[in-house]
C-alpha cells in the first residue's frame, strides 16, 4: 500500500489531523493497535479551548459539539471555605470554553471518518516507522498474522505518551524533560446533575478537588489522592464524603449524589520532547508532551501541534514550500512550553504537597489571595485558561 501520509495513533491527534488531511485532498491512512470500543472507553479530557473547537468546525465534525457542549464563561477557585469566580468572558474580551468530553471528540472524528471512507486499521499490532530520516519512510505493522507495509512520504506519530513513535527516534537525536508530582487524581463518572452550573477548583489542607460535568445530568469529579493509592480503597462513599470535605459548605451541601460508572487514578506528570521533528516523522500531542491536566492543556496542545503540522503539509503539497514543516516543532514547542508552565503554575498553586514547609504553604495562600483580587493577576490566568493564540 502506498499513501502520502501514515498516522499512527487513533486518538484525538490522530483523527483530527486524519479529518483536516482528508478534506484538504491529502491521502493518509491511521493505524492504532487497539480497537474503536477500546479508545471510546477512555475517559479523559472535558475542557475545549477556542482554537480546538474551531479545529472540529474546520474538520467538519462539530456538530453535536455545537448542539451539546456547554459553552462557559467562567470557573471558580475555592479556598478558606470561600469561592471565587474568575470571570473568563469578560476577562478575555469575551471568550469562552466548550464543556464537551474527549470521549465524544473522539467519536465524532470517527463518525466523520468512516462518512469520508478514511481508512483507519485498528488492531494492527508492532506497527513500526522506518527511513524517517531519508526520502522514503515507510511503516509496517502485522494483522491477521500478516506484516503489512505502507510506503509514505511523512508519518504523523500521534500515538501517545506510551507510543512507538518517540521511541524510534535515536536516544542521541532527543532530548526530554519531566517532573514528576507527588500524588495522583482520583476521577469519578456519575450520572447526577453538577454541584454548579460551571466548574470548581478547590484547594483545601485535605487536598485538591475539581467538579467538573460532561452534561448537564453527567457529572466529573476529582480529588487528589497518593501515588500509590488504590481504586479499591475508595467506596463512592468515601469519595463523596471527601469531595464535600474539600469544598465550601454551600457547594458541599449541594453536592448531588449518586453510584459512579467510572473511576480511576491518573498519575501527573509533566513531560517534553524536544525537536518535534525528525526528518520525515513528526511527533504529536502526548507523543511529545504531556501535562497535569490541572490547566486543561493535554487535549487542546494536541489540537494546535495538528494545527501547525496540517498547515506545513497542506503548504507542502499545495505550494510545493516545506517552510511550515520546517517551522512545524519550534512552533508547537513554544506553544507547548507556555502551556506546560501554565499547567504546572496551576498545579503547584490548587495542590498540597506532601513535604511542603510551612514557608511554602503561606506562600500557595499569598499566591491564591493575589491572584483572585488583582485584575492582573486574574486576567493572566483567564488568558492561558481559554487558550494562548496558535
Ligand atoms: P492519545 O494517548 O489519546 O492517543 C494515542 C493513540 O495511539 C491511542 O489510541 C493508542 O491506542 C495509540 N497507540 C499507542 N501506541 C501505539 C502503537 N505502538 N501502535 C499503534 N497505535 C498506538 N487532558 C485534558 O486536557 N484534560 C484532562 O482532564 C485530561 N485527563 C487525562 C486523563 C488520563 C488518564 C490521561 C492518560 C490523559 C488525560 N488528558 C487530559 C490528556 C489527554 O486528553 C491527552 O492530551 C489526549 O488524549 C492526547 O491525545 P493523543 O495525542 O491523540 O494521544
Ligand atoms: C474534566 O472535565 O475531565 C476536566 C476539566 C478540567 C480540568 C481537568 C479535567 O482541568
Amino acid at each position: 500500500m502506498r499513501t502520502q501520509i501514515v498516522i499512527i495513533g487513533s486518538g484525538p491527534s490522530g483523527l483530527l489531523l486524519g479529518q483536516l488531511l482528508t478534506g484538504a485532498g491529502i491521502d493518509n491512512v491511521i493505524l492504532d493497535r487497539v480497537g474503536k470500543d477500546h479508545i471510546l472507553n477512555r475517559v479523559r479530557a472535558g475542557v475545549l479551548e477556542e482554537g480546538t473547537a474551531h479545529l472540529m468546525d474546520q474538520a467538519g465534525a462539530a456538530g453535536r459539539m455545537h448542539a451539546e457542549g456547554l459553552p462557559h464563561d467562567g470557573f471558580s477557585l475555592a479556598f478558606d471555605g470561600r469561592d471565587h469566580r474568575i470571570d473568563l468572558h469578560g476577562l478575555t474580551k469575551g471568550k469562552q470554553v466548550m464543556i464537551y468530553g474527549q470521549t465524544e471528540i473522539t467519536r465524532d472524528l470517527m463518525e466523520k471518518r468512516e462518512m469520508s471512507d478514511g481508512i483507519s486499521i485498528y488492531e494492527a499490532t508492532n506497527v513500526e516507522p522506518h527511513g524517517f530520516d531519508g526520502s522514503a519512510p515507510y511503516v509496517t505493522y502485522e494483522k491477521d498474522g500478516l506484516t503489512h507495509r505502507i510506503d509514505c512520504d511523512f508519518i504523523a506519530g500521534c500515538d501517545g505518551f506510551h507510543g512507538i513513535s518517540r521511541r524510534s527516534v535515536p536516544e542521541r537525536a532527543i532530548r526530554t524533560f519531566e517532573k514528576i508530582y507527588p500524588f495522583g487524581w482520583l476521577g469519578i463518572l456519575a450520572d447526577v446533575s453538577p454541584v454548579n452550573h460551571e466548574l470548581i477548583y478547590a484547594n483545601h489542607p485535605h487536598g485538591f478537588a475539581l467538579c467538573s460535568m460532561r452534561s448537564k445530568t453527567r457529572s466529573r469529579y476529582y480529588v487528589q489522592c497518593p501515588l500509590d493509592d488504590k481504586i479499591e480503597a475508595w467506596s463512592d462513599d468515601r469519595f463523596w464524603d471527601e469531595l464535600r470535605r474539600r469544598l465550601p459548605v454551600h457547594h458541599a451541601e449541594a453536592v448531588k449524589t449518586g453510584p459512579s460508572f467510572e473511576k480511576s487514578i491518573a498519575p501527573l506528570r509533566s513531560f517534553v520532547a524536544e525537536p518535534m521533528r525528525f526528518g520525515r516523522l513528526f511527533l504529536v500531542g502526548d507523543a511529545a508532551h504531556i501535562v497535569p491536566p490541572t490547566g486543561a492543556k493535554g487535549l487542546n496542545l494536541a489540537a494546535s501541534d495538528v494545527h501547525y503540522l496540517f498547515t506545513g503539509l497542506n503548504e507542502h503539497y499545495r505550494e510545493r514550500s516545506d517552510a511550515g514543516i520546517d517551522a512545524y516543532s519550534s512552533r508547537a514547542l513554544s506553544r507547548v512550553w507556555k502551556a506546560v508552565r501554565f499547567s504546572w503554575w496551576m498545579t503547584m498553586m490548587m495542590h498540597r504537597f506532601p513535604d511542603t514547609s510551612e514557608f511554602d504553604q503561606k506562600i500557595q495562600e499569598a499566591e491564591l489571595d493575589y491572584l483572585v483580587h488583582s485584575r492582573a493577576a486574574s486576567t493572566a490566568l483567564a488568558e492561558n485558561y481559554v487558550g494562548l493564540p496558535y
